[in-house]
């Protein structure tokens, strides 16, 4: 067979039309077509020959900022080829940061099968050093989970391994290194994986949207483009899909849909990860599908280390809803962690002084941090603002682990694109007092509160309302 023609069945194969007659002994010895995607933007539900018709098995899921990797069949096993590789990432819109990824792009794409499916990986390691794969959360032979030295010899520079086993349960999985895993994760080094079950499951409902994302950290210094891999806690850039705000996409549902998240954390500390505007489930956890009678409401879950969740909800209420880590510091951009609090420092008659000495001097946070979100700072080459993004009524003030999450009555079914800002309706948002403003009595407040350590150390009469201490 001439490569020509293997490359043609390869591709008949990806559409998943090949019969299994039409593959020679070459074509199985081959290795299938590594596919790349050159766009870090979200990448449409991959519909693969599994998806569609009455004999549909899936609903294909949405990773955000992410795609799906198609695979060839081959003999009734699904087949993919991961390229273990640098990637230059962009993180936001002029931020790029070199990473460690798959295909072309950190996170890797989105493994997504059938319980039940037979699948042969292919991993290629282009990186310089060695690697393996490690699929975290499968069933699977002791020789494929992927830890160096113990399940398996590395894959060295420049050769392919295969891993092959069944996904025996269905859930949300994570893959990533077992080898030099310090290095390989900082440097972006991860990916998703998704196992829908066969046929109807007690415990997995059909959704309407099926969110993927990853949080990912890295410490990247302002300025520079490339993570420093020995960070063990102190990462300065906090990220979902190795994406920062506004760099991502919203999720979008229609009024009405049950939507899905599913959240794994390969960072090295805890995200309380919060949706506003609905209460959710977490109807899945690494273990599996939580039965319903074991579910209770939320609108923050923690998600630890290592972990993996999935969450559900009725998008009822129309609007642009945030979705974020709640450590306020993981919603910002890079900064120095040697800011001082200057809350109620006067600087008058200090700029100009400064100025002199520091050209650039900046006073910041005397009257709180918003400010910050407005300032048009100086800013190293290829470094993102701390605090970003631009809503429909001025600065957002976020980066980092936050995105939106809309919902509209006109969304159509299946459309995952922007619809844009939310109108408010009229009479429905928050608006200014305009009426007299009593005056405030600090006496009162001090004396309703005699069991209060600081209020006894007031007098109450002093008039200074506070601060005035024995
Ligand atoms: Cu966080």
């Amino acid at each position: 067979m001439e490569r020509r023609d293997f490359i043609h069945s390869a591709l008949i194969g990806l559409a998943g039309t090949m019969s299994v007659a039409a593959v020679s002994k070459h074509a199985l010895a081959s290795l299938p077509e590594p596919i790349y995607q050159p766009s870090a933007g979200t990448a449409p539900p991959w519909r693969g020959p599994e998806t569609e018709g009455t004999e549909a098995r899936y609903r294909p899921v949405v990773t955000l900022n992410g795609w799906t990797l198609p695979y060839r069949m081959n003999e009734g096993v699904k087949e993919f080829h991961l390229v273990a590789e640098p990637v230059v990432r962009e993180m936001a819109p002029g931020f790029r940061v070199n990473m460690w990824g798959y295909n072309g792009q950190s996170p890797g794409p989105t493994i997504e099968v059938v319980e039940g499916d037979r699948v042969r990986i292919f991993v290629t390691n282009r990186l310089p050093e060695k690697t393996t794969i490690h699929w975290h959360g499968q069933r699977l032979p002791n020789g494929m989970d992927g830890v160096s030295g113990l399940n398996q010899a590395p894959i060295p520079v420049g050769k392919t391994f295969v891993y092959e086993f069944i996904a025996k349960r269905p859930g949300t999985f994570m893959y990533h290194p077992h080898a030099d895993e310090m290095t390989q994760m900082a440097m972006g080094m991860m990916g998703f994986w998704v196992t829908h079950p066969k046929g109807k499951h007690p415990n997995i409902s059909e959704v309407d949207r099926d969110y993927c994302l990853l949080l990912n950290a890295f410490d990247v210094e302002p300025g520079s483009k490339t993570p420093k891999v020995n960070t063990m806690l102190d990462f300065n850039i906090w990220a979902f899909n190795s994406r920062v705000y506004p760099g991502l996409s919203p999720m979008v549902a229609k009024l009405g849909d049950r939507v899905r998240i599913r959240i794994g954390n390969l960072t090295m500390t805890n995200h309380p990860f919060h949706v506003h505007g609905i209460e959710f489930e977490v109807t899945g956890t690494d273990g599996g599908p939580v039965p319903p009678s074991a579910r209770w409401p939320e609108v923050t879950t923690d998600i630890a280390v290592g972990q993996m969740r999935q969450i559900e909800f009725i998008a009822d209420e129309p609007g642009d809803w945030a979705v974020h880590c709640h450590k306020s510091h993981h919603t910002m951009g890079a900064m120095g962690h040697d800011v001082p609090t200057m809350i109620g420092i006067n600087h008058q008659g200090l700029v100009g002084r400064l100025q002199k000495v520091v050209p650039d001097y900046m006073v910041m946070g005397e009257r709180g941090m918003y400010d910050m979100k407005e300032m048009e700072m100086e800013l190293p080459p290829n470094t993102i603002p701390m605090m970003t993004g631009t809503g429909p009524y001025g600065p957002i003030g976020m980066g980092g682990m936050f995105t939106t999450l809309k919902v509209r009555e006109d969304q159509k079914p299946d459309d995952y694109s922007d619809p844009g800002w939310y109108k408010q309706p009229p009479g429905t948002q928050a608006y200014e007092y305009k009426g007299t403003t009593p005056p405030v009595s600090r006496e009162q407040a001090a004396k309703v509160s005699p069991d209060n350590n600081n209020a006894q150390v007031r007098k109450p009469n002093s008039g200074s309302g506070g601060g005035h201490q024995h």
